[in-house]
């Protein structure tokens, strides 16, 4: 028989279902779809069932009431089930770490004028290039694990770190092989566009065109990335190189996602709703106009409120841009500059207690509308039957206590792929 695990009794399914088709906007983001004592059935990697308790026993008597004892059991009693949670927004590939521009801002040095002294990105880029493959995917995999003990089953990872044809490739190379050997699923986006590298600092026009003419191409024929991102922002990439590096990314099939109105308002938002982008992130600056279009183009917001936290900045306007009809979702920003953790709970936390998201936003910012945010939402996202079996089960007895008895991991068990890959305190 094939592989099944019955989680039974628990006090909440929280299912998130029926937005795989459009993510969920305005007061339809509180809109949770629980199933109040309930249970869920994986065969394989898929989700095979979800109901209430006693419709659930029907369903396994009925389907396997002949072979019980091939069947694992869960008692989720007084837990709480939730789809895997999914994080939208990671640079997660990357060697060596920065804790001393911790103390140089908290000595008064800003993160845009650590990168321009040559430090941030570019600092990261020195060890990213010395590193080996080998050595990328030991580190990466380190923070993997990690991810997946804080519930998280999916997430998008991005280049970045090479800023040459070689390097970047074998970022991309590096998340390509983690997808295929480690539980989580990883989605990949090529951003060459991340930094100037110090090579091209007298003359930056060159580097974009490498980006556009050399990197996407490359990029594209070994398949390498579904999405093309650029670090828009004033300082970095101008509005006008950004746009014209997301339109090449278009012609080779990448999709564009942009870093927009991070630290000062800079047009990323609109340009964001002109190029058709699937997400815009960060938006801590973002104008009213901006948010605007963004609402009518239907881009996904991702919020980073750990990086707006570790940053010591005042977070996005998560009610403005909720209020103004834009789906929002969230992310870690998993990076070794300006959000150095892989704790999606804790940035669920922040979201909560520096922006104002409710408890069940929140929720649907980290299932459903992540997953539209990377294009996944058919597959991934909720608890329905027929998408994949990535659940967690959290020690909670509902999905506020998530919000409330915060900064700790309350993960019981998660299952990624119909396979228990995370089992805690008995
Ligand atoms: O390494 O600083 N903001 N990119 C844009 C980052 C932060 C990553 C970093
Ligand atoms: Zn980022």
């Amino acid at each position: 028989m094939n592989s099944v695990i019955y989680i039974r009794n628990a006090s909440q399914v929280v299912t998130v279902a029926g937005a795989s088709r459009a993510p969920k906007r305005g007061p339809k983001m509180e809109e949770l779809q629980i199933i109040h004592h309930g249970g869920v059935v994986v065969q394989d990697d898929r989700i095979l069932f979800v109901g209430s308790d006693q419709d659930a026993e029907e369903f396994v008597e009925d389907q396997f009431g002949h072979v019980k004892e091939n069947i694992r059991l869960i008692d989720a009693s007084g837990k709480i089930v939730t789809p895997g949670l999914i994080d939208p927004h990671t640079h997660v590939v990357f060697a060596g770490s920065r804790e001393k521009e911790l103390e140089m801002r908290l000595q008064g040095s800003t993160y845009i004028e650590i990168l321009k002294q040559g430090g941030g990105i570019l600092y990261t880029t020195t060890q990213t290039r010395a590193a080996s493959e080998e050595q990328l995917l030991d580190e990466s995999l380190k923070r993997l694990n990690r991810f997946l003990e804080y519930g998280v089953t999916t997430i998008e990872a991005k280049s970045g770190y090479g800023l040459t044809v070689e390097d970047e490739l074998k970022q991309l190379r590096v998340a390509r092989r983690l997808n295929e050997t480690h539980p989580i699923d990883i989605v990949s986006t090529f951003m060459g566009a991340h930094a100037v590298p110090v090579e091209f600092k007298e003359n930056p026009d060159d580097y974009v065109h490498i980006v556009i003419e050399e990197m996407i191409p490359q990029v594209a024929e070994e398949g390498l990335a579904q999405f093309c991102d650029v670090f828009c922002e004033e300082g970095v990439f101008t509005v006008e190189q950004s746009e014209r590096i997301l339109e090449a990314g278009k012609r080779f099939g990448l999709i564009p996602k942009i870093h927009a109105d991070e630290i000062v308002q800079f047009g990323g938002a609109e340009l964001a709703a002109k190029v058709g982008a699937i997400s815009a992130d960060h938006l801590l600056k973002a104008s009213d106009e901006g948010i605007k279009r963004m609402a009518e183009a239907g881009v996904v917001a991702v919020l980073l409120p750990g990086t707006a936290f570790f940053l010591m900045e005042e977070p996005a306007n998560a009610r403005k841009i909720i209020e103004a009809g834009v789906p929002v979702a969230l992310s870690t920003d998993r990076n070794p500059g300006s959000s150095p953790t892989e704790s999606l709970p804790l940035i669920m936390n922040l979201a909560c207690l520096t922006m104002k998201m409710t408890p069940a936003e929140v929720i649907a910012a980290c299932t459903i509308n992540a997953a539209h945010a990377i294009g996944r939402a058919g597959e991934i996202g909720s608890i329905e039957v027929g998408k994949k079996a990535d659940l967690v089960i959290f020690d909670a007895p509902n999905y506020q206590y998530l919000q409330y008895n915060f900064g700790v991991n309350l993960v019981d068990s998660v299952v990624k792929n119909g396979n228990l890959v995370v089992e805690r305190r008995k």
